[in-house]
């Protein structure tokens, strides 16, 4: 079945679009686009059937026949035609048949909805009745220039006199052996053979194509005086129909040329922003902001019992934010060519927009007290000191000690007096830890947030149209020519 080339069209445009200036210069690519469009439109609705072949064999006899009018003049005297007749199916072809160059006179329309249902596969088709293919030579060059790009299928008359001539037609036979796929060859006035000659000549023809190379070429045998074999050629055509177009695929191989030309300023597919990148990032700004820093102050000024100054964030040097944007743009840019890479700096923060928005996001995270409260640090100590009191006290008991209760005492007193110091020690650590380690993950994610927002989200802004135009074109590449994206390089 046909397929929709109009959709290839309007992809490859869109993805132009899309791409925008990081394509280059698209205009000569655009205008392929619409100089391929164009010819599609005047072409793409229609299946092309041409009737070629020597003088006299029988092609205005058999269009006659196929199209059941009297419009192509069959005749005696020889060449009898000089221009070329049309008969389209389903869909007036005007546009085409102009460029073509058919006289008005000599086009006929058959409405297949007032023909008999059996017609209707006929629909789309245009078949053209051409001059013979030495007056194709002489007068009419330029008409067979602009058949072969639209033909789907060259049917080709001989008759049983002149066949060996006219397939030995060299430079016929080559001008027009554009796919042996799209040839049939009809030996035509088989009533003046009988069942043996029709054998021994149909034979021959086949053994000639094979020479020829064309040895996958149909071949038909027709009486175009009584009809005798025209409904195999007529099914031929209606085959021909529901085949993908010449002109489809025409247009496909210039879209696939088109998308070739752009892939190659598109390159190969981007690795993805991984989240290892946005982390090694945070490492360096809150190295160049003095977070670590100021974590330990919090740290050691909490332990201590006097407390102590906690030192403060600092704006990170320009130097240090310079080296962090562009360690950025080395690690998410990898290997896109130039120009999208141009596009990913020119989407970055400059370097004082990132020093200003770290230093932000550093100072939004306010710094921890440093007093611990005095009665979380009772009792933890207290807890600590009855169960060191209780224990030394039952082992006293325990191995029954004389002085247990005079030695006892005292020795209570000390050991819950150090356990006091300790635990209210290491409580206080405890603490300090926990402070400096909450301050440093509250900094790491504003320091996170910004990094996403300022550097990450644009960066990811230039990756996916990247990746949306270097799909929507290798999406209309030819499966035949090539897998999509297989082997595309850069500039
Ligand atoms: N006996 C016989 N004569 C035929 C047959 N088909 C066509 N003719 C006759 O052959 C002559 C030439 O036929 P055309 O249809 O004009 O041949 P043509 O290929 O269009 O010739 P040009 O227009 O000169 O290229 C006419 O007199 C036809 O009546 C056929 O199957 N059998
Ligand atoms: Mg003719």
């Amino acid at each position: 079945m046909r397929s929709d080339i109009s959709v290839a069209f309007r992809a490859v445009r869109d993805a132009v679009a899309l791409g925008g200036a990081e394509l280059g210069d698209t205009g000569p690519a655009l205008r392929e686009i619409a100089e391929a469009e164009a010819r599609h439109r005047m072409t793409g609705n229609h299946t092309v059937a041409a009737l070629v072949g020597g003088t006299g064999s029988g092609k205005s006899t058999l269009f006659n026949a196929l199209s059941r009018s009297s419009l192509a003049d069959p005749g005696h005297a020889r060449p009898s035609t000089r221009q070329a007749s049309a008969c389209a199916w389903g869909r007036r072809a005007d546009e085409l048949l102009d460029h073509l160059e058919v006289p008005h006179a000599r086009r006929m329309f058959q409405d297949s909805l007032l023909e008999r249902e059996g017609l209707r596969p006929l629909d789309g088709l245009v078949l053209l009745d051409l001059p013979d293919h030495d007056s194709v030579e002489e007068l009419h060059a330029a008409q067979v220039d602009r058949l072969l790009p639209v033909v789907d299928l060259l049917i080709w008359v001989v008759d049983p006199q002149k066949y060996a001539d006219h397939i030995l037609h060299e430079v016929y036979l080559r001008s027009l052996t554009v796919r042996s796929d799209a040839m049939v060859m009809v030996l035509n006035q088989t009533d003046t053979l009988d069942a043996e000659g029709r054998e021994a000549v149909a034979a021959d023809i086949r053994r000639l194509l094979a020479e020829e190379g064309l040895g996958q070429v149909p071949v038909l045998l027709t009486c175009g005086l009584t009809g005798e074999g025209v409904d195999v050629v007529r099914d031929l055509l209606a085959d021909s129909v529901q085949q993908e177009s010449t002109a489809d695929r025409t247009a496909g191989a210039a879209l696939d040329g088109i998308a070739r030309t752009l892939l190659r300023r598109v390159g190969p597919p981007a690795a993805p922003l991984g989240e290892d990148i946005l982390g090694r990032t945070v490492d360096e700004l809150m190295r160049a902001t003095g977070v670590e820093a100021v974590a330990a102050s919090i740290g050691t000024a909490v332990a201590r019992w006097r407390g102590g100054a906690l030192a403060q964030p600092q704006r990170p040097s320009r130097a240090a934010v310079a080296a962090i944007g562009s360690h950025w743009a080395v690690r998410a840019k990898a290997d896109l060519p130039a120009s999208w890479s141009q596009a990913v700096d020119g989407a970055l923060p400059s370097v004082e927009e990132l020093g200003e928005r770290s230093e932000a996001a550093v100072t939004s995270v306010p710094l921890p007290p440093v007093a611990v409260p005095r009665a979380r640090a009772l009792a933890w100590a207290g807890v600590s000191a009855g169960i060191a009191a209780v224990a030394l006290l039952v082992t006293g008991l325990a191995l029954s000690w004389p002085a247990a209760w005079t030695l006892g005492t005292p020795a209570v007193l000390a050991v819950v007096a150090a356990s006091l110091l300790v635990s209210a020690r290491a409580s206080r650590r405890t603490v300090a830890q926990q402070r400096a380690g909450a301050y440093e993950q509250d900094v790491r994610a504003a320091l996170h947030a910004t990094a996403a927002d300022v550097l990450a989200e644009p960066t990811r802004a230039v990756l996916d149209r990247h990746s949306r135009v270097g799909q929507a074109l290798a999406g209309v590449l030819r499966p035949s020519t090539g897998e999509a994206g297989a082997t595309v390089s850069t500039d």
